[in-house]
């Protein structure tokens, strides 16, 4: 479980690095269901648009993948693991839970060589997320083998889930040239320098939706794979007015109002 420190760091930096939750066996599953999911291998041979890399196909390209818990049974029971659920509660402050998303990110290994393509640049979860009545969303990010710098670790600046949503970092996440954005930002921000989180496999992150993230450069030999599931407080609504509109919203149906909770098969309850 987190500890009280764990939580105050949470509130004050918008982040926490939780202990290990996940065996070798898990990890060892986890792997395999990512696989299948990536070769379109999916459970009760359903298809799924979210499967499409979002990033690019090219040797260096992250690939991701949202919703996967949808359609791979391994991957919802990992998301909707019940410590992992637990911990998110505390975070959000709530008593029930529920799934808002997963996305499964394997970022490949360059052997050394430098590119962009394979960075997430600095952005905030929100920003993608602004159907949403709150900003009280937390991200959690489950390292399948060890996360390194070296292969990629997230990097975090504390304190900036404080700055409210930061115009210049809309469509952040596809901005590879980090050392640009940060000194885009140093120029209008007062922010901190970015702190690396390595982790060890099966250890588990966290961080709250306007909390200024991104990962660099995967220089190993070998590639470096995440589970990323988020989770809301039950009684999150959707938020009409919402821009860009988020793919989360579909999910609710044409008939969707302000005010809509998300709910229903698409979020589900994990902890009452
Ligand atoms: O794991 C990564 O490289 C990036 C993950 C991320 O941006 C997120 O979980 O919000």
């Amino acid at each position: 479980m987190l500890t009280t420190e764990d939580i105050k760091q949470f509130h004050e930096s918008g982040y926490c690095v939780a202990p290990v939750v996940f065996n070798a066996e898990q990890i060892r599953q986890a792997r395999h269901a990512v696989d299948r999911v990536y070769s379109g291998d999916l459970d009760d041979g359903r298809s799924w648009p979210f499967i499409e890399p979002v990033m690019g196909n090219g040797p260096h390209d992250v690939r991701t993948t949202l919703f996967s818990a949808h359609v791979n049974r391994t991957i919802r029971s990992m998301a909707a693991n019940e410590e992992l659920v637990r911990m998110a509660a505390a975070l959000l402050g709530c008593e029930a839970v529920r799934l808002w998303q997963d996305q499964a990110i394997w970022k490949p290994g360059t052997g050394g060589v430098l590119v962009d393509e394979g960075n997430i640049g600095f952005h905030q979860d929100y920003s993608y997320w602004q159907d949403s009545s709150t900003t009280n969303m937390v991200s959690a990010n489950i390292a399948l083998q060890d996360v390194t710098v070296e292969n990629g670790a997230l990097r975090m600046i504390p304190g900036s889930h404080k700055l409210g949503l930061i115009d210049d970092l809309i469509g952040g996440f596809f901005e590879g040239n980090l050392s640009e954005t940060r000194k885009r930002l140093d120029a209008e921000l007062d922010l901190q320098v970015d702190v690396p989180l390595e982790l060890k496999a099966g250890q588990v992150s966290f961080h709250h939706s306007l909390t200024v993230h991104a990962s660099g450069p995967n220089t190993t030999a070998l590639p470096r794979l995440v589970l990323a599931p988020a989770y809301i407080a039950d009684g999150t609504y959707y938020r009409a007015e919402g821009q860009p509109p988020c793919p989360h919203s579909l999910f609710l149906g044409d008939d969707r109002q302000h005010g809509t909770p998300f709910a229903g098969e698409f979020f589900p309850l994990l902890r009452q």
